[in-house]
């Protein structure tokens, strides 16, 4: 099903459901994946986002929706009443590619929350959920990303409130090599880690805690773990009150994911933008040009 046809020069890209918390992803079938929460009830909130949808491109133009991945009914270790299936992420490793996703496990959403994992031989479709990473824990388990490195060691990183933390995976994917750590030298972070390396350099992108419109700033690190060098602010406030995306390169193109509230005008029904991202030739970020239909 083809979801709309778009430029990367309009936004919001994806108009035909409300989406959000996009994680972006270039495998190795020349095709680019959006990993998207699924907004769906401003009456109640974001507890109402239940599921998540894949966009495929081959061009950045053209977006294919494959469909939901994964909904909290698939989830049985999850919470009762379902809901809260927030921002999302994905990789993939030795022919296997996984789905992470925060999920309460109990109705008292807030002292629950895990880190499910669900593995597909298939980047957008097939995904089964396989529980959740034991040994994370301590404060707010939110927004996970992560990172496959060249040398095909894996890291998650995580975090929501004040704090982000990140760690090493095993081969496995599914459980810690050693502890988490926090994530040292990053300037007033709040949610939506986002970790992506180029030229050598570590980025760690996330937004920050400007109340009701927040920014997306990041930091630099010639280590997967930090410590981080802050670099300063690269997305402004998209007129959303929780700025969340991810950077990815696609045909020596590098893009900015987000989402903004442009259709709705409400902060739990996003859309999903695309824009282009340039770097300076010191490897510093140049603020995103938002654009709009
Ligand atoms: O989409 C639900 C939550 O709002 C995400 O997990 C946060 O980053 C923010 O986008």
């Amino acid at each position: 099903m083809t979801a709309r046809l778009k430029t990367t020069s309009h936004n919001p890209a994806i108009t035909t459901i409300f989406t959000a918390d996009p994680s972006a992803h270039v495998w190795g079938d020349g095709k680019v994946y959006i990993y998207a929460s699924h907004d769906m009830d401003p009456a109640r909130g974001c507890d109402l986002m239940d599921r998540y949808h894949v966009y495929s491109s081959t061009d950045m133009v053209n977006w294919v929706d494959e469909g939901e991945i994964l909904r909290s009914d698939d989830v049985t270790w999850g919470r009762p009443e379902g809901g809260f299936m927030w921002a999302p992420d994905a990789a993939y490793k030795n022919g296997t590619y996984y789905f992470y996703y925060p999920h309460p496990s109990g109705t008292a959403w807030n002292d629950t929350w895990k880190m499910g994992v669900a593995t597909s031989d298939h980047p957008s479709k097939g995904f089964v959920d396989r529980g959740y990473i034991e040994g994370l824990g301590g404060f707010a388990m939110i927004d996970p990303c992560v990172l496959v490195d060249d040398d095909g060691r894996a890291y998650m990183y995580y975090g929501g409130g004040s704090r982000c933390a990140g760690g090493e995976l095993n081969d496995d994917m599914m459980s810690l090599k050693s502890g988490m750590q926090d994530m040292v030298g990053l300037d007033d972070f709040h949610e939506a880690a986002w970790v992506f390396k180029r030229n050598g350099i570590y980025y760690l992108t996330y937004s920050d805690n400007l109340h009701g419109n927040n920014r997306m700033k990041y930091a630099t690190s010639q280590n997967p773990l930090g410590p981080w060098e802050y670099r300063g602010v690269y997305l402004e406030p998209t007129g959303c009150s929780t700025s969340h995306g991810s950077i990815a390169e696609f045909k020596g193109q590098w893009y900015k994911f987000y989402h903004n509230q442009e259709i709705s005008n409400h902060g739990c029904l996003r859309s999903v933008c695309i824009d282009k991202l340039f770097f300076n030739e010191d490897g510093t970020i140049q603020t995103v040009q938002q654009t709009k239909v």
